[in-house]
């Protein structure tokens, strides 16, 4: 293709962008767009994926058999969740195993938050009240993201994601109304996951090296900041009508911005995790990487069934 062209097309798609159409996987696309989609959305899978094992760690020490329906449920809405973003990412060229290969060898990265541990049954209400609420917050703007398959498969995400806060919120308000130890035992989460979860929205923005092209291709809808400040703000009101702590002294609502002031992350502990070091990271991958190993004879099995009847169906043919 001449530069002319190349040029002509990406006016074109630039424009598309403004107007906000959606762009569509057979569509032309600037080779980075595509580059930069499969980037986020393969890694938004393995979120979701790893993100099983820490909640999966207490299927079966739930308190009560409503909860374990509940958390079966969500763990289970969580690998489907996975399963629409693959599908949403091989659409753009990459195929499964590529994308697996890339988690396996740490080339791709999942979200930091689930290289924490889930050391009591509170952290199972803390993680659906934090972690799938800072997931909505940031979902919810994915819905308008320019790639469509990715904004589709957010409008169900969303909606799955909306039913999980809200049992894990249920959790911890019961614990709220518990005995002292029960009340304990959420303050001590809520101040081991907090951090944690506002790092699930990334780097501040001047620390960001996507987030501009991706503003601007309207696969990010608002930026790490405004997302993780949305989140304070919604957050902070729900703790304190339920009686718990925010493990942060600095902050403080401010009249005039109308938003909660915080304190600075450690951006140290944030880049020590996403490189790998976090306290569950070897445990995560390992698990991954077993499940892929021990699931080998599965898809070589259906593989094989799959060749045999496209064999005599040839046979039948000819
Ligand atoms: N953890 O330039 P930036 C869920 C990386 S799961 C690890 O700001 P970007 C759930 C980033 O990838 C929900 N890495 O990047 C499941 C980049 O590295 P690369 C998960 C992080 O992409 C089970 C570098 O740092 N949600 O709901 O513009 C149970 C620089 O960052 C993190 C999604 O995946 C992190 N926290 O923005 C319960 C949402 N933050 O790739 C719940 C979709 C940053 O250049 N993803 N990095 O090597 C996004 O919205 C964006 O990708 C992010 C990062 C806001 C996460």
């Amino acid at each position: 293709m001449s530069e002319l062209e190349t040029k002509s097309l990406e006016e074109r798609f630039n424009q598309r962008i403004a107007n906000d159409e959606k762009i569509e996987p057979k569509d032309w696309m600037p080779e980075k767009y595509r580059k930069t989609h499969i980037r986020q959305i393969s890694q938004h899978a393995h979120s979701e994926i790893v993100g099983m094992l820490p909640e999966g760690n207490w299927i079966s020490r739930c308190p009560t058999l409503r909860r374990k329906v509940a958390l079966l449920a969500k763990v289970q809405d969580e690998g489907g969740h996975g399963l629409y973003l693959y599908s949403a990412a091989e659409t753009l060229g990459i195929s499964r195993e590529e994308m697996f290969d890339q988690l396996h060898t740490g080339e791709a990265k999942y979200s930091s938050i689930f290289n924490y541990p889930t050391l009591t049954w509170a952290d199972i209400g803390t993680i659906g009240w934090l972690v799938d609420g800072a997931a909505i917050m940031n979902q919810v703007a994915l819905i308008n993201t320019s790639f469509g398959p990715y904004g589709r498969a957010m409008i169900r995400i969303c909606k799955e994601e909306s039913f999980h806060q809200r049992q894990g919120f249920e959790i911890i308000m019961t614990l709220m109304n518990g005995t002292d130890e029960q009340k304990a035992m959420a303050q001590d989460s809520l101040n081991r996951f907090w951090w944690p979860a506002l790092m699930m929205f990334g780097p501040r923005d001047a620390d960001s090296p996507n987030s501009e092209q991706s503003m601007l291709w309207k696969l990010k809808r608002k930026t790490n900041d405004e997302l993780r400040q949305a989140f304070v703000d919604q957050t902070v009101p729900q703790a304190e009508l339920i009686g718990l702590t925010i493990p942060d002294p600095q902050l403080k609502w401010n009249e005039d911005r109308k938003h909660y002031d915080f304190g600075d992350l450690n951006w140290e502990e944030f880049w020590q995790v996403v490189h790998g070091h976090g306290p569950c990271n070897k445990q995560r991958l390992d698990a991954r990487k077993n499940a892929w190993n021990n699931g080998a004879w599965v898809r070589d099995a259906a593989m094989a069934h799959a060749e045999k009847n496209a064999n005599r169906e040839l046979k039948q043919a000819v």
